[in-house]
Protein backbone atom coordinates (compact mmCIF):
# COMPACT_ATOMS: atom_id res chain seq x y z
CA UNK A 1 0.00 0.00 0.00
CA UNK A 2 1.06 3.77 -0.31
CA UNK A 3 -0.27 6.28 1.32
CA UNK A 4 -0.77 9.96 -0.93
CA UNK A 5 -1.91 13.45 0.38
CA UNK A 6 -4.87 14.32 -1.75
CA UNK A 7 -6.67 17.77 -1.22
CA UNK A 8 -5.09 17.83 2.29
CA UNK A 9 -6.71 14.10 3.42
CA UNK A 10 -4.40 10.89 3.62
CA UNK A 11 -5.57 8.34 0.98
CA UNK A 12 -4.25 4.85 1.38
CA UNK A 13 -4.63 3.13 -2.08
CA UNK A 14 -2.55 -0.34 -3.67
CA UNK A 15 0.79 -0.38 -5.07
CA UNK A 16 0.35 0.45 -8.78
CA UNK A 17 -3.36 2.59 -8.25
CA UNK A 18 -3.03 5.48 -10.44
CA UNK A 19 -4.18 9.12 -9.02
CA UNK A 20 -7.66 8.95 -10.49
CA UNK A 21 -7.89 5.42 -8.84
CA UNK A 22 -6.61 7.34 -5.45
CA UNK A 23 -9.03 9.85 -5.90
CA UNK A 24 -11.98 7.17 -6.70
CA UNK A 25 -11.18 5.42 -3.50
CA UNK A 26 -11.25 9.22 -1.54
CA UNK A 27 -14.55 9.92 -3.36
CA UNK A 28 -13.08 12.83 -4.96
CA UNK A 29 -14.71 13.51 -8.48
CA UNK A 30 -11.96 13.90 -11.48
CA UNK A 31 -13.76 14.63 -14.79
CA UNK A 32 -12.36 12.29 -17.62
CA UNK A 33 -13.25 11.81 -21.62
CA UNK A 34 -11.01 9.73 -23.10
CA UNK A 35 -10.03 7.14 -19.77
CA UNK A 36 -11.32 3.61 -19.92
CA UNK A 37 -10.44 1.43 -17.15
CA UNK A 38 -7.73 -1.02 -18.29
CA UNK A 39 -8.07 -0.29 -21.27
CA UNK A 40 -7.23 3.44 -22.41
CA UNK A 41 -5.47 5.01 -19.81
CA UNK A 42 -3.33 7.44 -22.15
CA UNK A 43 -3.74 10.69 -20.68
CA UNK A 44 -4.50 12.26 -24.01
CA UNK A 45 -7.76 14.73 -23.32
CA UNK A 46 -6.03 16.56 -20.53
CA UNK A 47 -9.14 16.57 -19.02
CA UNK A 48 -7.87 14.88 -15.76
CA UNK A 49 -5.38 17.21 -14.76
CA UNK A 50 -4.09 17.44 -10.86
CA UNK A 51 -1.81 19.35 -9.21
CA UNK A 52 1.52 17.52 -7.69
CA UNK A 53 3.58 19.41 -5.68
CA UNK A 54 7.12 19.12 -7.42
CA UNK A 55 5.74 17.95 -10.55
CA UNK A 56 2.93 20.59 -11.68
CA UNK A 57 0.05 19.57 -13.66
CA UNK A 58 -0.32 15.99 -14.38
CA UNK A 59 -2.47 13.63 -16.43
CA UNK A 60 -4.38 11.64 -13.17
CA UNK A 61 -5.26 8.81 -15.29
CA UNK A 62 -1.97 7.64 -16.27
CA UNK A 63 0.07 9.04 -13.42
CA UNK A 64 0.97 6.29 -10.88
CA UNK A 65 0.28 7.30 -6.94
CA UNK A 66 3.49 7.45 -4.88
CA UNK A 67 4.41 7.41 -1.38
CA UNK A 68 4.71 10.46 0.07
CA UNK A 69 2.70 12.20 -2.91
CA UNK A 70 0.46 15.01 -2.29
CA UNK A 71 -1.60 16.06 -4.98
CA UNK A 72 -4.26 19.04 -5.04
CA UNK A 73 -7.12 18.55 -7.82
CA UNK A 74 -9.88 21.35 -6.17
CA UNK A 75 -7.72 24.36 -7.40
CA UNK A 76 -8.88 27.41 -9.22
CA UNK A 77 -5.62 26.50 -11.50
CA UNK A 78 -6.43 23.24 -11.84
CA UNK A 79 -9.79 24.29 -12.88
CA UNK A 80 -8.61 26.58 -15.30
CA UNK A 81 -5.96 24.32 -17.07
CA UNK A 82 -8.68 21.77 -17.07
CA UNK A 83 -11.19 24.67 -18.90
CA UNK A 84 -8.26 25.45 -21.41
CA UNK A 85 -7.83 21.54 -22.37
CA UNK A 86 -11.65 21.22 -22.58
CA UNK A 87 -12.05 24.23 -25.03
CA UNK A 88 -9.66 23.03 -26.93
CA UNK A 89 -11.49 19.73 -27.98
CA UNK A 90 -14.36 21.40 -28.05
CA UNK A 91 -12.83 24.20 -30.89
CA UNK A 92 -12.67 20.95 -33.33
CA UNK A 93 -15.87 19.43 -32.46
CA UNK A 94 -19.22 20.50 -34.55
CA UNK A 95 -21.41 20.94 -31.92
CA UNK A 96 -25.12 20.59 -33.08
CA UNK A 97 -26.30 19.59 -29.53
CA UNK A 98 -30.22 20.99 -30.24
CA UNK A 99 -30.26 17.77 -32.49
CA UNK A 100 -27.76 15.90 -31.27
CA UNK A 101 -28.73 12.13 -30.48
CA UNK A 102 -26.64 11.79 -27.39
CA UNK A 103 -27.87 15.30 -26.23
CA UNK A 104 -28.66 13.93 -22.71
CA UNK A 105 -25.45 11.47 -22.64
CA UNK A 106 -23.00 13.35 -23.98
CA UNK A 107 -20.13 13.66 -21.78
CA UNK A 108 -18.40 15.99 -23.52
CA UNK A 109 -21.71 18.33 -23.32
CA UNK A 110 -21.67 17.39 -19.74
CA UNK A 111 -18.34 18.81 -19.19
CA UNK A 112 -18.51 21.79 -21.30
CA UNK A 113 -21.68 22.96 -19.12
CA UNK A 114 -19.59 22.00 -15.96
CA UNK A 115 -16.76 24.03 -16.92
CA UNK A 116 -19.00 26.96 -17.82
CA UNK A 117 -17.68 27.08 -21.61
CA UNK A 118 -19.46 29.56 -23.97
CA UNK A 119 -18.56 28.77 -27.69
CA UNK A 120 -18.08 25.28 -29.53
CA UNK A 121 -16.95 24.86 -32.96
CA UNK A 122 -20.89 24.36 -34.97
CA UNK A 123 -19.28 26.31 -37.96
CA UNK A 124 -16.76 23.59 -38.42
CA UNK A 125 -17.32 22.24 -42.20
CA UNK A 126 -19.51 18.89 -42.43
CA UNK A 127 -17.47 15.38 -42.34
CA UNK A 128 -16.97 13.10 -45.63
CA UNK A 129 -20.14 11.05 -46.14
CA UNK A 130 -20.48 7.54 -44.62
CA UNK A 131 -22.26 4.28 -45.71
CA UNK A 132 -25.82 5.62 -45.11
CA UNK A 133 -26.91 2.32 -45.21
CA UNK A 134 -24.46 0.54 -42.45
CA UNK A 135 -25.83 0.33 -39.40
CA UNK A 136 -23.34 1.88 -37.73
CA UNK A 137 -22.82 5.31 -38.29
CA UNK A 138 -19.84 7.79 -37.89
CA UNK A 139 -19.70 11.68 -38.03
CA UNK A 140 -15.89 12.37 -37.91
CA UNK A 141 -16.58 15.95 -37.58
CA UNK A 142 -17.90 14.84 -33.81
CA UNK A 143 -14.64 12.58 -33.05
CA UNK A 144 -13.09 14.50 -30.12
CA UNK A 145 -9.97 11.58 -30.90
CA UNK A 146 -10.19 10.01 -27.37
CA UNK A 147 -9.04 6.64 -28.77
CA UNK A 148 -12.01 4.68 -27.10
CA UNK A 149 -13.54 2.66 -29.89
CA UNK A 150 -10.20 2.25 -30.84
CA UNK A 151 -9.00 0.22 -27.60
CA UNK A 152 -12.50 -0.89 -27.16
CA UNK A 153 -12.71 -2.74 -30.30
CA UNK A 154 -9.32 -4.33 -30.79
CA UNK A 155 -8.95 -5.14 -27.07
CA UNK A 156 -12.62 -6.32 -26.06
CA UNK A 157 -14.13 -6.73 -29.28
CA UNK A 158 -10.83 -8.57 -31.44
CA UNK A 159 -11.92 -6.75 -34.75
CA UNK A 160 -9.16 -3.51 -35.03
CA UNK A 161 -11.90 -1.71 -37.24
CA UNK A 162 -10.31 1.55 -36.24
CA UNK A 163 -7.03 3.11 -36.52
CA UNK A 164 -5.83 6.46 -36.33
CA UNK A 165 -3.12 8.67 -39.03
CA UNK A 166 -1.29 11.45 -37.76
CA UNK A 167 0.18 13.30 -34.68
CA UNK A 168 -0.25 16.18 -32.83
CA UNK A 169 -3.48 18.02 -33.96
CA UNK A 170 -3.65 16.28 -37.20
CA UNK A 171 -4.22 13.02 -35.57
CA UNK A 172 -7.60 11.54 -37.13
CA UNK A 173 -9.36 8.22 -36.20
CA UNK A 174 -9.97 6.49 -39.34
CA UNK A 175 -11.81 3.17 -40.69
CA UNK A 176 -8.29 0.43 -40.47
CA UNK A 177 -6.20 1.35 -43.73
CA UNK A 178 -9.45 3.22 -45.20
CA UNK A 179 -11.39 0.46 -45.87
CA UNK A 180 -15.05 0.97 -46.38
CA UNK A 181 -16.50 0.48 -43.37
CA UNK A 182 -19.04 -2.87 -44.69
CA UNK A 183 -15.19 -4.08 -45.62
CA UNK A 184 -13.52 -3.43 -42.23
CA UNK A 185 -14.49 -6.96 -40.00
CA UNK A 186 -16.98 -5.28 -38.30
CA UNK A 187 -19.30 -7.29 -36.26
CA UNK A 188 -21.93 -4.55 -35.54
CA UNK A 189 -21.95 -5.25 -31.63
CA UNK A 190 -22.19 -1.71 -31.06
CA UNK A 191 -19.86 -1.41 -27.99
CA UNK A 192 -17.47 1.69 -29.48
CA UNK A 193 -20.86 3.41 -29.93
CA UNK A 194 -21.95 2.87 -26.50
CA UNK A 195 -18.42 3.66 -25.53
CA UNK A 196 -17.75 6.77 -27.08
CA UNK A 197 -18.48 9.89 -25.31
CA UNK A 198 -20.25 12.21 -27.84
CA UNK A 199 -22.34 11.44 -31.03
CA UNK A 200 -19.10 10.40 -32.87
CA UNK A 201 -20.39 6.79 -33.33
CA UNK A 202 -24.13 6.12 -33.11
CA UNK A 203 -26.59 3.37 -34.72
CA UNK A 204 -28.70 4.28 -37.89
CA UNK A 205 -31.74 5.96 -37.07
CA UNK A 206 -34.62 4.19 -38.09
CA UNK A 207 -37.19 5.89 -35.83
CA UNK A 208 -38.75 7.44 -39.19
CA UNK A 209 -39.57 4.70 -40.96
CA UNK A 210 -41.57 3.45 -37.97
CA UNK A 211 -43.30 6.27 -37.42
CA UNK A 212 -44.56 6.62 -40.94
CA UNK A 213 -45.61 2.76 -40.28
CA UNK A 214 -47.70 3.39 -37.48
CA UNK A 215 -49.45 6.01 -39.46
CA UNK A 216 -50.07 4.29 -42.50
CA UNK A 217 -53.74 3.21 -42.53
CA UNK A 218 -53.19 0.07 -44.50
CA UNK A 219 -49.90 -0.94 -42.65
CA UNK A 220 -50.80 -3.19 -39.36
CA UNK A 221 -47.99 -2.87 -37.30
CA UNK A 222 -46.59 -5.84 -35.17
CA UNK A 223 -44.03 -4.86 -32.74
CA UNK A 224 -41.80 -7.19 -30.00
CA UNK A 225 -39.40 -6.71 -27.29
CA UNK A 226 -36.22 -8.35 -27.03
CA UNK A 227 -35.67 -10.42 -23.55
CA UNK A 228 -33.01 -7.71 -22.13
CA UNK A 229 -34.96 -4.88 -23.47
CA UNK A 230 -37.09 -5.35 -20.39
CA UNK A 231 -34.13 -4.77 -17.91
CA UNK A 232 -32.61 -1.67 -19.17
CA UNK A 233 -35.79 0.67 -21.13
CA UNK A 234 -36.38 1.75 -18.06
CA UNK A 235 -33.24 3.99 -17.95
CA UNK A 236 -33.73 5.94 -20.73
CA UNK A 237 -36.89 7.56 -19.60
CA UNK A 238 -35.88 7.74 -15.77
CA UNK A 239 -37.93 4.92 -14.34
CA UNK A 240 -36.60 2.78 -11.56
CA UNK A 241 -35.86 -0.68 -12.09
CA UNK A 242 -38.89 -1.49 -10.21
CA UNK A 243 -41.33 0.70 -12.20
CA UNK A 244 -39.86 -0.47 -15.55
CA UNK A 245 -42.06 -3.68 -15.72
CA UNK A 246 -42.50 -5.79 -18.35
CA UNK A 247 -46.57 -5.15 -18.06
CA UNK A 248 -45.62 -1.25 -17.92
CA UNK A 249 -43.15 -2.16 -21.15
CA UNK A 250 -45.81 -3.55 -23.32
CA UNK A 251 -48.46 -0.43 -22.33
CA UNK A 252 -45.63 2.04 -22.87
CA UNK A 253 -45.78 -0.03 -26.96
CA UNK A 254 -49.59 0.06 -27.11
CA UNK A 255 -49.19 4.10 -26.07
CA UNK A 256 -46.58 4.79 -29.24
CA UNK A 257 -49.32 3.12 -31.46
CA UNK A 258 -47.80 -0.68 -32.23
CA UNK A 259 -51.29 -2.56 -32.98
CA UNK A 260 -49.75 -6.00 -31.61
CA UNK A 261 -47.59 -5.66 -29.02
CA UNK A 262 -45.89 -9.41 -28.61
CA UNK A 263 -42.86 -10.71 -27.07
CA UNK A 264 -39.43 -12.24 -28.31
CA UNK A 265 -39.31 -14.17 -24.92
CA UNK A 266 -42.11 -16.08 -26.86
CA UNK A 267 -39.80 -16.86 -29.20
CA UNK A 268 -36.82 -17.61 -27.16
CA UNK A 269 -39.03 -20.81 -26.03
CA UNK A 270 -39.55 -21.52 -29.56
CA UNK A 271 -36.12 -21.29 -30.58
CA UNK A 272 -34.83 -23.81 -27.33
CA UNK A 273 -37.86 -26.10 -28.80
CA UNK A 274 -35.85 -26.51 -32.21
CA UNK A 275 -32.32 -25.75 -30.66
CA UNK A 276 -33.07 -28.27 -27.85
CA UNK A 277 -33.79 -30.52 -30.39
CA UNK A 278 -31.12 -29.98 -32.76
CA UNK A 279 -28.49 -30.33 -30.26
CA UNK A 280 -30.10 -33.63 -29.38
CA UNK A 281 -29.91 -34.74 -32.50
CA UNK A 282 -26.09 -33.82 -32.75
CA UNK A 283 -25.46 -35.42 -29.43
CA UNK A 284 -25.56 -38.78 -31.15
CA UNK A 285 -24.66 -37.76 -34.17
CA UNK A 286 -20.47 -38.02 -35.47
CA UNK A 287 -20.58 -34.18 -36.39
CA UNK A 288 -17.48 -32.22 -35.91
CA UNK A 289 -17.67 -30.86 -31.98
CA UNK A 290 -18.65 -28.03 -30.82
CA UNK A 291 -21.95 -27.31 -31.94
CA UNK A 292 -22.61 -23.06 -31.38
CA UNK A 293 -25.53 -20.95 -30.62
CA UNK A 294 -26.58 -19.06 -33.87
CA UNK A 295 -28.48 -16.37 -31.89
CA UNK A 296 -26.03 -13.61 -31.65
CA UNK A 297 -25.89 -11.45 -34.87
CA UNK A 298 -23.08 -9.49 -33.98
CA UNK A 299 -21.43 -13.10 -33.46
CA UNK A 300 -22.77 -15.21 -36.49
CA UNK A 301 -21.04 -11.93 -38.44
CA UNK A 302 -17.51 -12.38 -36.25
CA UNK A 303 -17.51 -16.06 -36.83
CA UNK A 304 -18.16 -15.57 -41.13
CA UNK A 305 -15.88 -12.84 -41.05
CA UNK A 306 -12.75 -13.52 -38.77
CA UNK A 307 -12.81 -17.73 -37.98
CA UNK A 308 -15.23 -19.00 -41.39
CA UNK A 309 -14.12 -22.45 -40.41
CA UNK A 310 -16.58 -22.38 -37.30
CA UNK A 311 -19.43 -21.45 -39.12
CA UNK A 312 -20.65 -25.15 -40.38
CA UNK A 313 -20.77 -25.93 -36.63
CA UNK A 314 -23.40 -22.75 -36.13
CA UNK A 315 -26.83 -24.23 -35.10
CA UNK A 316 -29.40 -23.33 -37.98
CA UNK A 317 -31.74 -22.35 -36.05
CA UNK A 318 -32.97 -18.49 -37.21
CA UNK A 319 -32.34 -16.20 -34.10
CA UNK A 320 -36.12 -15.53 -32.02
CA UNK A 321 -36.93 -12.15 -33.00
CA UNK A 322 -36.34 -13.65 -37.01
CA UNK A 323 -38.48 -17.31 -36.03
CA UNK A 324 -41.39 -14.54 -34.38
CA UNK A 325 -41.10 -12.76 -37.37
CA UNK A 326 -41.60 -15.48 -39.61
CA UNK A 327 -44.20 -16.96 -37.50
CA UNK A 328 -45.90 -13.39 -37.47
CA UNK A 329 -46.16 -13.20 -41.29
CA UNK A 330 -46.69 -16.59 -42.04
CA UNK A 331 -50.17 -17.16 -39.49
CA UNK A 332 -51.20 -13.60 -39.41
CA UNK A 333 -51.10 -12.18 -42.81
CA UNK A 334 -54.19 -13.81 -44.39
CA UNK A 335 -56.42 -11.78 -41.36
CA UNK A 336 -54.75 -8.63 -42.04
CA UNK A 337 -55.69 -9.24 -45.60
CA UNK A 338 -58.82 -9.67 -45.02
CA UNK A 339 -58.92 -6.54 -42.94
CA UNK A 340 -57.42 -4.72 -46.08
CA UNK A 341 -53.79 -4.09 -44.46
CA UNK A 342 -50.36 -5.31 -44.49
CA UNK A 343 -48.11 -6.72 -41.54
CA UNK A 344 -45.01 -4.57 -40.77
CA UNK A 345 -43.05 -6.22 -38.14
CA UNK A 346 -40.79 -4.08 -35.74
CA UNK A 347 -38.17 -5.31 -33.06
CA UNK A 348 -37.13 -3.71 -30.29
CA UNK A 349 -33.68 -5.06 -29.83
CA UNK A 350 -30.89 -3.68 -27.64
CA UNK A 351 -28.22 -4.84 -30.36
CA UNK A 352 -27.02 -3.35 -33.44
CA UNK A 353 -26.13 -5.78 -35.40
CA UNK A 354 -30.29 -6.97 -35.52
CA UNK A 355 -30.44 -3.96 -37.69
CA UNK A 356 -28.08 -5.97 -40.13
CA UNK A 357 -29.69 -9.50 -39.32
CA UNK A 358 -33.17 -8.26 -40.06
CA UNK A 359 -31.91 -7.72 -44.04
CA UNK A 360 -30.14 -10.61 -44.62
CA UNK A 361 -32.06 -11.90 -47.81
CA UNK A 362 -32.05 -15.81 -46.87
CA UNK A 363 -33.78 -15.35 -43.71
CA UNK A 364 -36.86 -14.54 -45.61
CA UNK A 365 -39.69 -17.04 -45.98
CA UNK A 366 -42.00 -17.48 -48.91
CA UNK A 367 -44.20 -15.02 -46.76
CA UNK A 368 -41.79 -12.32 -46.60
CA UNK A 369 -38.97 -11.23 -45.12
CA UNK A 370 -39.30 -12.22 -40.94
CA UNK A 371 -38.61 -8.75 -39.90
CA UNK A 372 -39.49 -5.39 -41.41
CA UNK A 373 -37.36 -2.95 -39.15
CA UNK A 374 -35.73 -3.09 -35.75
CA UNK A 375 -34.73 -0.28 -33.41
CA UNK A 376 -32.31 -0.02 -30.73
CA UNK A 377 -33.69 0.34 -26.92
CA UNK A 378 -32.12 4.31 -27.57
CA UNK A 379 -34.07 4.55 -30.35
CA UNK A 380 -37.40 3.03 -28.79
CA UNK A 381 -36.63 5.59 -25.47
CA UNK A 382 -36.91 8.73 -28.89
CA UNK A 383 -40.29 7.25 -29.67
CA UNK A 384 -41.17 7.21 -26.44
CA UNK A 385 -40.35 10.72 -25.30
CA UNK A 386 -41.40 12.09 -28.70
CA UNK A 387 -45.13 10.64 -28.67
CA UNK A 388 -45.01 12.47 -25.23
CA UNK A 389 -46.03 9.09 -23.39
CA UNK A 390 -45.82 9.52 -19.38
CA UNK A 391 -44.41 6.01 -18.70
CA UNK A 392 -44.60 6.19 -15.09
CA UNK A 393 -48.17 6.82 -14.92
CA UNK A 394 -49.35 4.01 -17.43
CA UNK A 395 -51.37 1.12 -16.11
CA UNK A 396 -49.39 -2.60 -17.05
CA UNK A 397 -51.12 -4.43 -19.62
CA UNK A 398 -50.31 -8.77 -20.25
CA UNK A 399 -48.33 -8.89 -23.92
CA UNK A 400 -50.73 -9.45 -26.91
CA UNK A 401 -51.48 -13.14 -27.17
CA UNK A 402 -51.17 -15.88 -28.70
CA UNK A 403 -47.37 -14.43 -29.30
CA UNK A 404 -46.83 -13.14 -26.01
CA UNK A 405 -46.79 -15.89 -23.13
CA UNK A 406 -43.38 -16.63 -22.32
CA UNK A 407 -41.16 -18.70 -19.68
CA UNK A 408 -38.31 -17.86 -16.85
CA UNK A 409 -36.03 -19.97 -19.77
CA UNK A 410 -36.45 -17.28 -22.08
CA UNK A 411 -35.92 -14.31 -20.01
CA UNK A 412 -32.60 -15.05 -19.10
CA UNK A 413 -31.10 -15.40 -22.88
CA UNK A 414 -30.99 -11.65 -22.20
CA UNK A 415 -27.77 -12.15 -20.19
CA UNK A 416 -24.26 -14.32 -21.36
CA UNK A 417 -24.93 -18.68 -19.93
CA UNK A 418 -29.35 -17.85 -20.36
CA UNK A 419 -29.28 -19.65 -23.75
CA UNK A 420 -27.50 -22.36 -22.38
CA UNK A 421 -29.09 -22.69 -19.28
CA UNK A 422 -32.06 -22.50 -20.96
CA UNK A 423 -31.05 -25.14 -23.62
CA UNK A 424 -29.92 -27.43 -20.87
CA UNK A 425 -33.49 -27.68 -19.20
CA UNK A 426 -34.89 -28.66 -22.09
CA UNK A 427 -32.42 -30.69 -23.69
CA UNK A 428 -32.65 -32.59 -20.39
CA UNK A 429 -36.11 -33.05 -20.47
CA UNK A 430 -36.09 -34.30 -24.13
CA UNK A 431 -33.15 -36.71 -23.01
CA UNK A 432 -34.81 -37.81 -19.81
CA UNK A 433 -38.66 -37.39 -19.95
CA UNK A 434 -37.70 -35.14 -16.53
CA UNK A 435 -37.18 -31.51 -15.69
CA UNK A 436 -33.41 -31.23 -14.20
CA UNK A 437 -32.58 -28.94 -11.12
CA UNK A 438 -32.21 -25.73 -11.67
CA UNK A 439 -28.91 -25.71 -9.78
CA UNK A 440 -27.72 -28.19 -12.45
CA UNK A 441 -28.01 -25.82 -15.37
CA UNK A 442 -26.79 -22.52 -13.64
CA UNK A 443 -24.42 -20.52 -16.02
CA UNK A 444 -24.95 -16.79 -13.84
CA UNK A 445 -20.83 -17.40 -12.88
CA UNK A 446 -20.51 -16.57 -17.01
CA UNK A 447 -19.34 -13.20 -16.41
CA UNK A 448 -17.74 -10.77 -19.14
CA UNK A 449 -13.97 -11.00 -16.86
CA UNK A 450 -13.64 -14.92 -17.52
CA UNK A 451 -12.94 -15.56 -21.06
CA UNK A 452 -15.37 -18.66 -20.42
CA UNK A 453 -16.73 -20.63 -18.20
CA UNK A 454 -17.50 -24.95 -18.73
CA UNK A 455 -19.18 -27.01 -17.42
CA UNK A 456 -19.50 -31.18 -17.95
CA UNK A 457 -22.86 -32.35 -16.92
CA UNK A 458 -24.31 -35.67 -16.76
CA UNK A 459 -27.78 -36.21 -18.86
CA UNK A 460 -29.08 -39.18 -18.70
CA UNK A 461 -26.76 -42.05 -20.72
CA UNK A 462 -24.88 -38.83 -22.11
CA UNK A 463 -21.49 -36.61 -20.64
CA UNK A 464 -22.28 -33.00 -21.93
CA UNK A 465 -18.90 -30.97 -22.46
CA UNK A 466 -20.66 -27.05 -22.30
CA UNK A 467 -19.25 -23.58 -22.39
CA UNK A 468 -19.84 -20.01 -22.36
CA UNK A 469 -18.49 -16.72 -23.26
CA UNK A 470 -19.46 -13.11 -24.21
CA UNK A 471 -17.11 -10.27 -25.40
CA UNK A 472 -15.35 -11.42 -29.31
CA UNK A 473 -12.17 -11.10 -27.72
CA UNK A 474 -12.83 -13.92 -24.96
CA UNK A 475 -14.54 -15.69 -28.04
CA UNK A 476 -11.77 -15.37 -29.93
CA UNK A 477 -9.78 -16.78 -27.60
CA UNK A 478 -12.10 -19.93 -26.85
CA UNK A 479 -11.87 -20.13 -30.55
CA UNK A 480 -8.29 -20.48 -30.78
CA UNK A 481 -8.16 -23.21 -28.27
CA UNK A 482 -10.82 -25.05 -29.93
CA UNK A 483 -8.63 -24.95 -32.60
CA UNK A 484 -5.89 -26.05 -31.56
CA UNK A 485 -7.37 -29.08 -29.17
CA UNK A 486 -6.32 -27.22 -25.86
CA UNK A 487 -10.26 -27.40 -25.05
CA UNK A 488 -13.12 -29.35 -26.36
CA UNK A 489 -16.60 -29.04 -26.00
CA UNK A 490 -20.22 -30.10 -27.74
CA UNK A 491 -22.28 -27.26 -27.38
CA UNK A 492 -21.15 -23.40 -26.85
CA UNK A 493 -23.37 -20.46 -26.37
CA UNK A 494 -21.22 -17.42 -27.69
CA UNK A 495 -23.02 -13.43 -27.07
CA UNK A 496 -20.89 -10.83 -29.04
CA UNK A 497 -21.40 -8.41 -26.22
CA UNK A 498 -19.68 -8.46 -22.98
CA UNK A 499 -22.18 -10.02 -20.58
CA UNK A 500 -24.43 -11.31 -23.13
CA UNK A 501 -27.31 -8.56 -24.34
CA UNK A 502 -27.91 -6.75 -21.44
CA UNK A 503 -24.12 -4.99 -21.94
CA UNK A 504 -25.90 -4.42 -25.57
CA UNK A 505 -24.62 -2.15 -28.03
CA UNK A 506 -28.09 -0.91 -28.42
CA UNK A 507 -28.52 -0.38 -24.91
CA UNK A 508 -29.23 3.08 -23.10
CA UNK A 509 -25.88 4.80 -22.52
CA UNK A 510 -24.32 5.69 -19.06
CA UNK A 511 -20.66 6.99 -19.39
CA UNK A 512 -18.03 5.17 -17.92
CA UNK A 513 -20.65 2.59 -16.03
CA UNK A 514 -21.42 -0.45 -16.96
CA UNK A 515 -24.23 -1.81 -16.42
CA UNK A 516 -24.13 -5.54 -17.51
CA UNK A 517 -24.56 -7.09 -14.26
CA UNK A 518 -26.64 -5.20 -12.51
CA UNK A 519 -29.10 -5.92 -15.44
CA UNK A 520 -28.43 -9.45 -15.73
CA UNK A 521 -29.78 -9.09 -12.01
CA UNK A 522 -33.19 -8.09 -13.34
CA UNK A 523 -33.77 -10.99 -15.67
CA UNK A 524 -32.59 -13.50 -12.91
CA UNK A 525 -34.71 -11.75 -11.00
CA UNK A 526 -37.97 -12.29 -13.72
CA UNK A 527 -36.70 -15.84 -14.03
CA UNK A 528 -36.86 -16.90 -10.59
CA UNK A 529 -40.49 -15.16 -9.96
CA UNK A 530 -41.75 -17.17 -13.20
CA UNK A 531 -44.67 -19.98 -12.36
CA UNK A 532 -43.25 -21.31 -15.88
CA UNK A 533 -39.11 -21.84 -15.97
CA UNK A 534 -38.94 -24.52 -18.35
CA UNK A 535 -39.47 -23.62 -22.51
CA UNK A 536 -41.00 -27.18 -23.09
CA UNK A 537 -43.87 -25.99 -20.22
CA UNK A 538 -44.82 -23.03 -22.81
CA UNK A 539 -48.49 -23.82 -23.27
CA UNK A 540 -48.96 -21.76 -26.33
CA UNK A 541 -45.75 -22.72 -27.70
CA UNK A 542 -47.55 -26.67 -27.77
CA UNK A 543 -50.60 -24.79 -29.38
CA UNK A 544 -48.17 -22.99 -32.20
CA UNK A 545 -46.91 -26.60 -32.87
CA UNK A 546 -50.45 -28.18 -32.55
CA UNK A 547 -51.71 -25.75 -34.95
CA UNK A 548 -49.31 -24.66 -37.40
CA UNK A 549 -45.43 -26.52 -37.20
CA UNK A 550 -46.34 -30.01 -36.31
CA UNK A 551 -43.33 -31.06 -34.35
CA UNK A 552 -39.64 -29.40 -33.47
CA UNK A 553 -37.34 -29.68 -36.69
CA UNK A 554 -40.54 -30.68 -39.15
CA UNK A 555 -40.48 -29.36 -42.81
CA UNK A 556 -42.98 -26.20 -41.43
CA UNK A 557 -40.05 -25.39 -39.07
CA UNK A 558 -37.26 -25.70 -41.14
CA UNK A 559 -39.37 -23.49 -43.87
CA UNK A 560 -39.81 -20.90 -41.24
CA UNK A 561 -37.34 -20.96 -38.32
CA UNK A 562 -34.10 -22.24 -39.82
CA UNK A 563 -31.67 -21.62 -42.00
CA UNK A 564 -28.34 -22.68 -44.26
CA UNK A 565 -25.83 -20.79 -42.37
CA UNK A 566 -23.26 -21.23 -44.72
CA UNK A 567 -25.21 -19.23 -47.19
FE1 LIG B 1 -30.73 -10.96 -27.41
FE2 LIG B 1 -31.92 -12.88 -28.51
S1 LIG B 1 -31.19 -12.88 -26.37
S2 LIG B 1 -29.86 -12.10 -29.21
O1 LIG B 1 -29.19 -11.14 -26.54
O2 LIG B 1 -31.22 -15.62 -28.75
O3 LIG B 1 -30.50 -8.50 -29.08
O4 LIG B 1 -32.27 -9.62 -25.28
O5 LIG B 1 -33.45 -10.59 -28.58
O6 LIG B 1 -33.39 -12.74 -31.21
O7 LIG B 1 -34.53 -13.84 -27.50
C1 LIG B 1 -30.54 -9.35 -28.35
C2 LIG B 1 -31.63 -10.02 -26.08
C3 LIG B 1 -32.48 -11.13 -28.29
C4 LIG B 1 -32.79 -12.83 -30.26
C5 LIG B 1 -33.57 -13.50 -27.93
C6 LIG B 1 -31.45 -14.57 -28.79
FE1 LIG C 1 -15.68 -2.75 -33.53
FE2 LIG C 1 -18.07 -3.57 -32.60
FE3 LIG C 1 -17.64 -0.99 -33.23
FE4 LIG C 1 -17.78 -2.83 -35.17
S1 LIG C 1 -19.44 -2.20 -33.80
S2 LIG C 1 -16.30 -1.17 -35.02
S3 LIG C 1 -16.81 -4.61 -34.15
S4 LIG C 1 -16.64 -2.16 -31.58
Amino acid sequence: MVTITLNGRAVEVAEGSTLLEAATVAGVNIPTLCYLKDLNCIGSCRVCLVDVEGAGLVAACNTAAAEGMVARTDTPQVAAARRANLQAIMDDHRALCATCVRQDTCALRDLASRFNLQDAGEALPAPKPWDADFPLQRDSSKCIKCMRCVAICDKVQHCGVWDFTGTGPSMKVIVRDNLPIADAGCALCGQCITHCPTAALTARDDVSRIMDAILDPTVETVVQVAPAVRAAWGEGVGLSREAATPGRLAAALHAVGFDKVFDTDFAADLTIMEEGSEFVEFLGSDKPRPMFTSCCPGWVRFVKLHYPQFTAQLSSAKSPHQMLGAVVKNTLAAEASEAGKRLFVVSIMPCVAKKYECDVPQLATEADADVDAVLTVREFNRLLRMVGVNCANLTETPFDNPLGLSTGAATIFGRTGGVMEAALRSAAFLITGENPDFSVCDTTDATPETPWISRELTVGDATVRIAVASGLENTAKLLDALESGEAAFDFVEIMACPGGCVGGGGQPIAFNCELASDRAGVLNRLDAGDTLRYSHENPDIAQLYADWIGEPLSHTAHEWLHTDQEM
